[in-house]
């Protein structure tokens, strides 16, 4: 008998499909949030004492201390144990007989655990290797390591959309028949019209989400905060992508009592962040449970605030990395000019006084204003009467 303790998220449960493709009826899976884990595997110690006749997996999730020894002990016991994972934080099961952890594939690419656990039963001759069924295992690891984004694989982010449209159980169904009958892995027809509904939808959100967002610093870094139950990975994306002077995306969901940390820099590592409160995951997207003392940082402290303004969007004058000036403003009044007086040298004028050195690049004169000021690019009616006002200056 094989049994596979999994992750519930799309990866996760790829690791669920490949296992039922391998073993079929002989493997029992069970899907567990991060944190409930670690209950269900001491309730397995606790209830079955055959254990030493099974193979036991743990793919895409990380035991405490306790389940450590209990695994060491049944694998130095006999037992079969695996726990395959891609999150540096679980680097340390290495360690162990029993640790299979691979962030990175030799050629830089990263691993998931789907990709991994599949590669494990292939070289064991457990799988049958087929077309159908190295897509679905790629789709799964472009979409859990965001490289679909930037190979532009929506097939990839579609994979994911789906599989929160319907329940895990008919999810694996439907997958794991697909993927043993079908040469290439495709969706059907009624699946691409709910994808294109889903995608408007989400389009929606996140617009909506794009005005609540509210800025602070929490220790050294500058962060975005957001309330939201659902796509946080979408959210983190676009709210990062907008905000490139914002260190990090947090998305608060209070009802689950979670935070999701999501961010598009390499200067910031938000495993770390989610560290300091008890959680972890990876470098661009990471979560922890909210205790008391990340509720006071990320809800309690911000309420009072106001959403930040977000930038004019449809100018045809005052635009960004325009060499003749940008204009921003802030709540307070103050005006704030970007503006080229060569190719690296970027001036940045607050109410009319240049302040700080030049910048080299306009994005850096840009996250200055925005992270001390919290300033936004006017609207281009304030731009002109602006430029007037300049230019008069100029004559007397
Ligand atoms: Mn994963």
């Amino acid at each position: 008998m094989y049994r596979l303790y999994t992750h519930n998220d799309l990866d996760g449960v790829g690791c669920g499909i490949v296992a039922k493709i391998a073993f079929g009826k002989e493997v029992e899976v069970r899907y567990n949030s991060v944190m409930g884990l670690d209950h269900q595997i001491e309730r397995l110690f606790e209830q079955e004492k055959k254990l030493k006749d099974d193979f036991l997996f743990i793919t895409d999730l990380s035991v405490n201390e306790e389940n450590t020894i209990r695994l060491d002990d049944l694998a130095k016991s006999g037992g079969k144990v695996r726990l395959i994972d891609h999150h540096k934080t679980a680097l340390h099961f290495n360690e162990y007989s029993w640790g299979r952890v691979k962030v990175n594939y030799e050629d830089g690419r990263l691993t998931a655990a789907t990709s991994l656990l599949y590669e494990y039963l292939l070289e064991h001759e457990l799988i049958h290797p087929s077309q159908a069924l190295d897509e679905f295992v790629e789709l799964v690891r472009q979409y859990d390591t965001w490289e679909w984004d930037q190979n532009e694989n929506i097939k990839a982010k579609n994979l994911n959309d789906l599989f929160f449209m319907v329940s895990i159980d008919e999810f694996e169904e439907k997958m794991t028949e697909r993927i043993l009958n079908a040469e290439h892995f495709e969706f059907d027809d009624f699946e691409q019209k709910l994808l294109e509904m889903e995608e408007e939808k989400i389009e929606r959100y996140v617009r909506r989400k794009k005005r609540e967002i509210v800025q602070t610093f929490i220790g050294d870094y500058c962060a975005g905060i957001v309330h939201a139950e659902s796509y946080h990975s979408e959210l983190g994306n676009e709210l990062g992508k907008d905000n490139p002077h914002l260190d990090y995306i947090a998305i608060l969901n209070l009802g689950g009592k979670k935070i999701s940390f999501r961010t598009i820099h390499d200067h910031v590592d938000v495993s770390a962040i989610a560290g300091q409160f008890g959680g972890g995951g990876h470098a661009k997207a990471s979560g922890c449970s909210m205790g008391k003392q990340a509720f006071q940082l990320f809800v309690d402290d911000i309420f009072p605030l106001d959403p930040m303004r977000q930038d004019a969007f449809k100018n045809r004058y005052n635009n960004k990395n325009s060499p003749q000036g940008a204009l921003y403003e802030n709540k307070k009044g103050d005006k704030f000019f970007i503006f080229a007086k060569n190719e690296n040298k970027w001036i940045l004028e607050m109410n009319g006084k240049a302040i700080q050195e030049p910048f080299e690049e306009f994005q850096a004169a840009e996250n200055f204003i925005k992270r001390n000021y919290m300033a936004w690019l006017v609207r281009d009616d304030i731009y002109v009467d602006f430029l007037k006002d300049f230019y008069m200056k100029m004559k007397h």
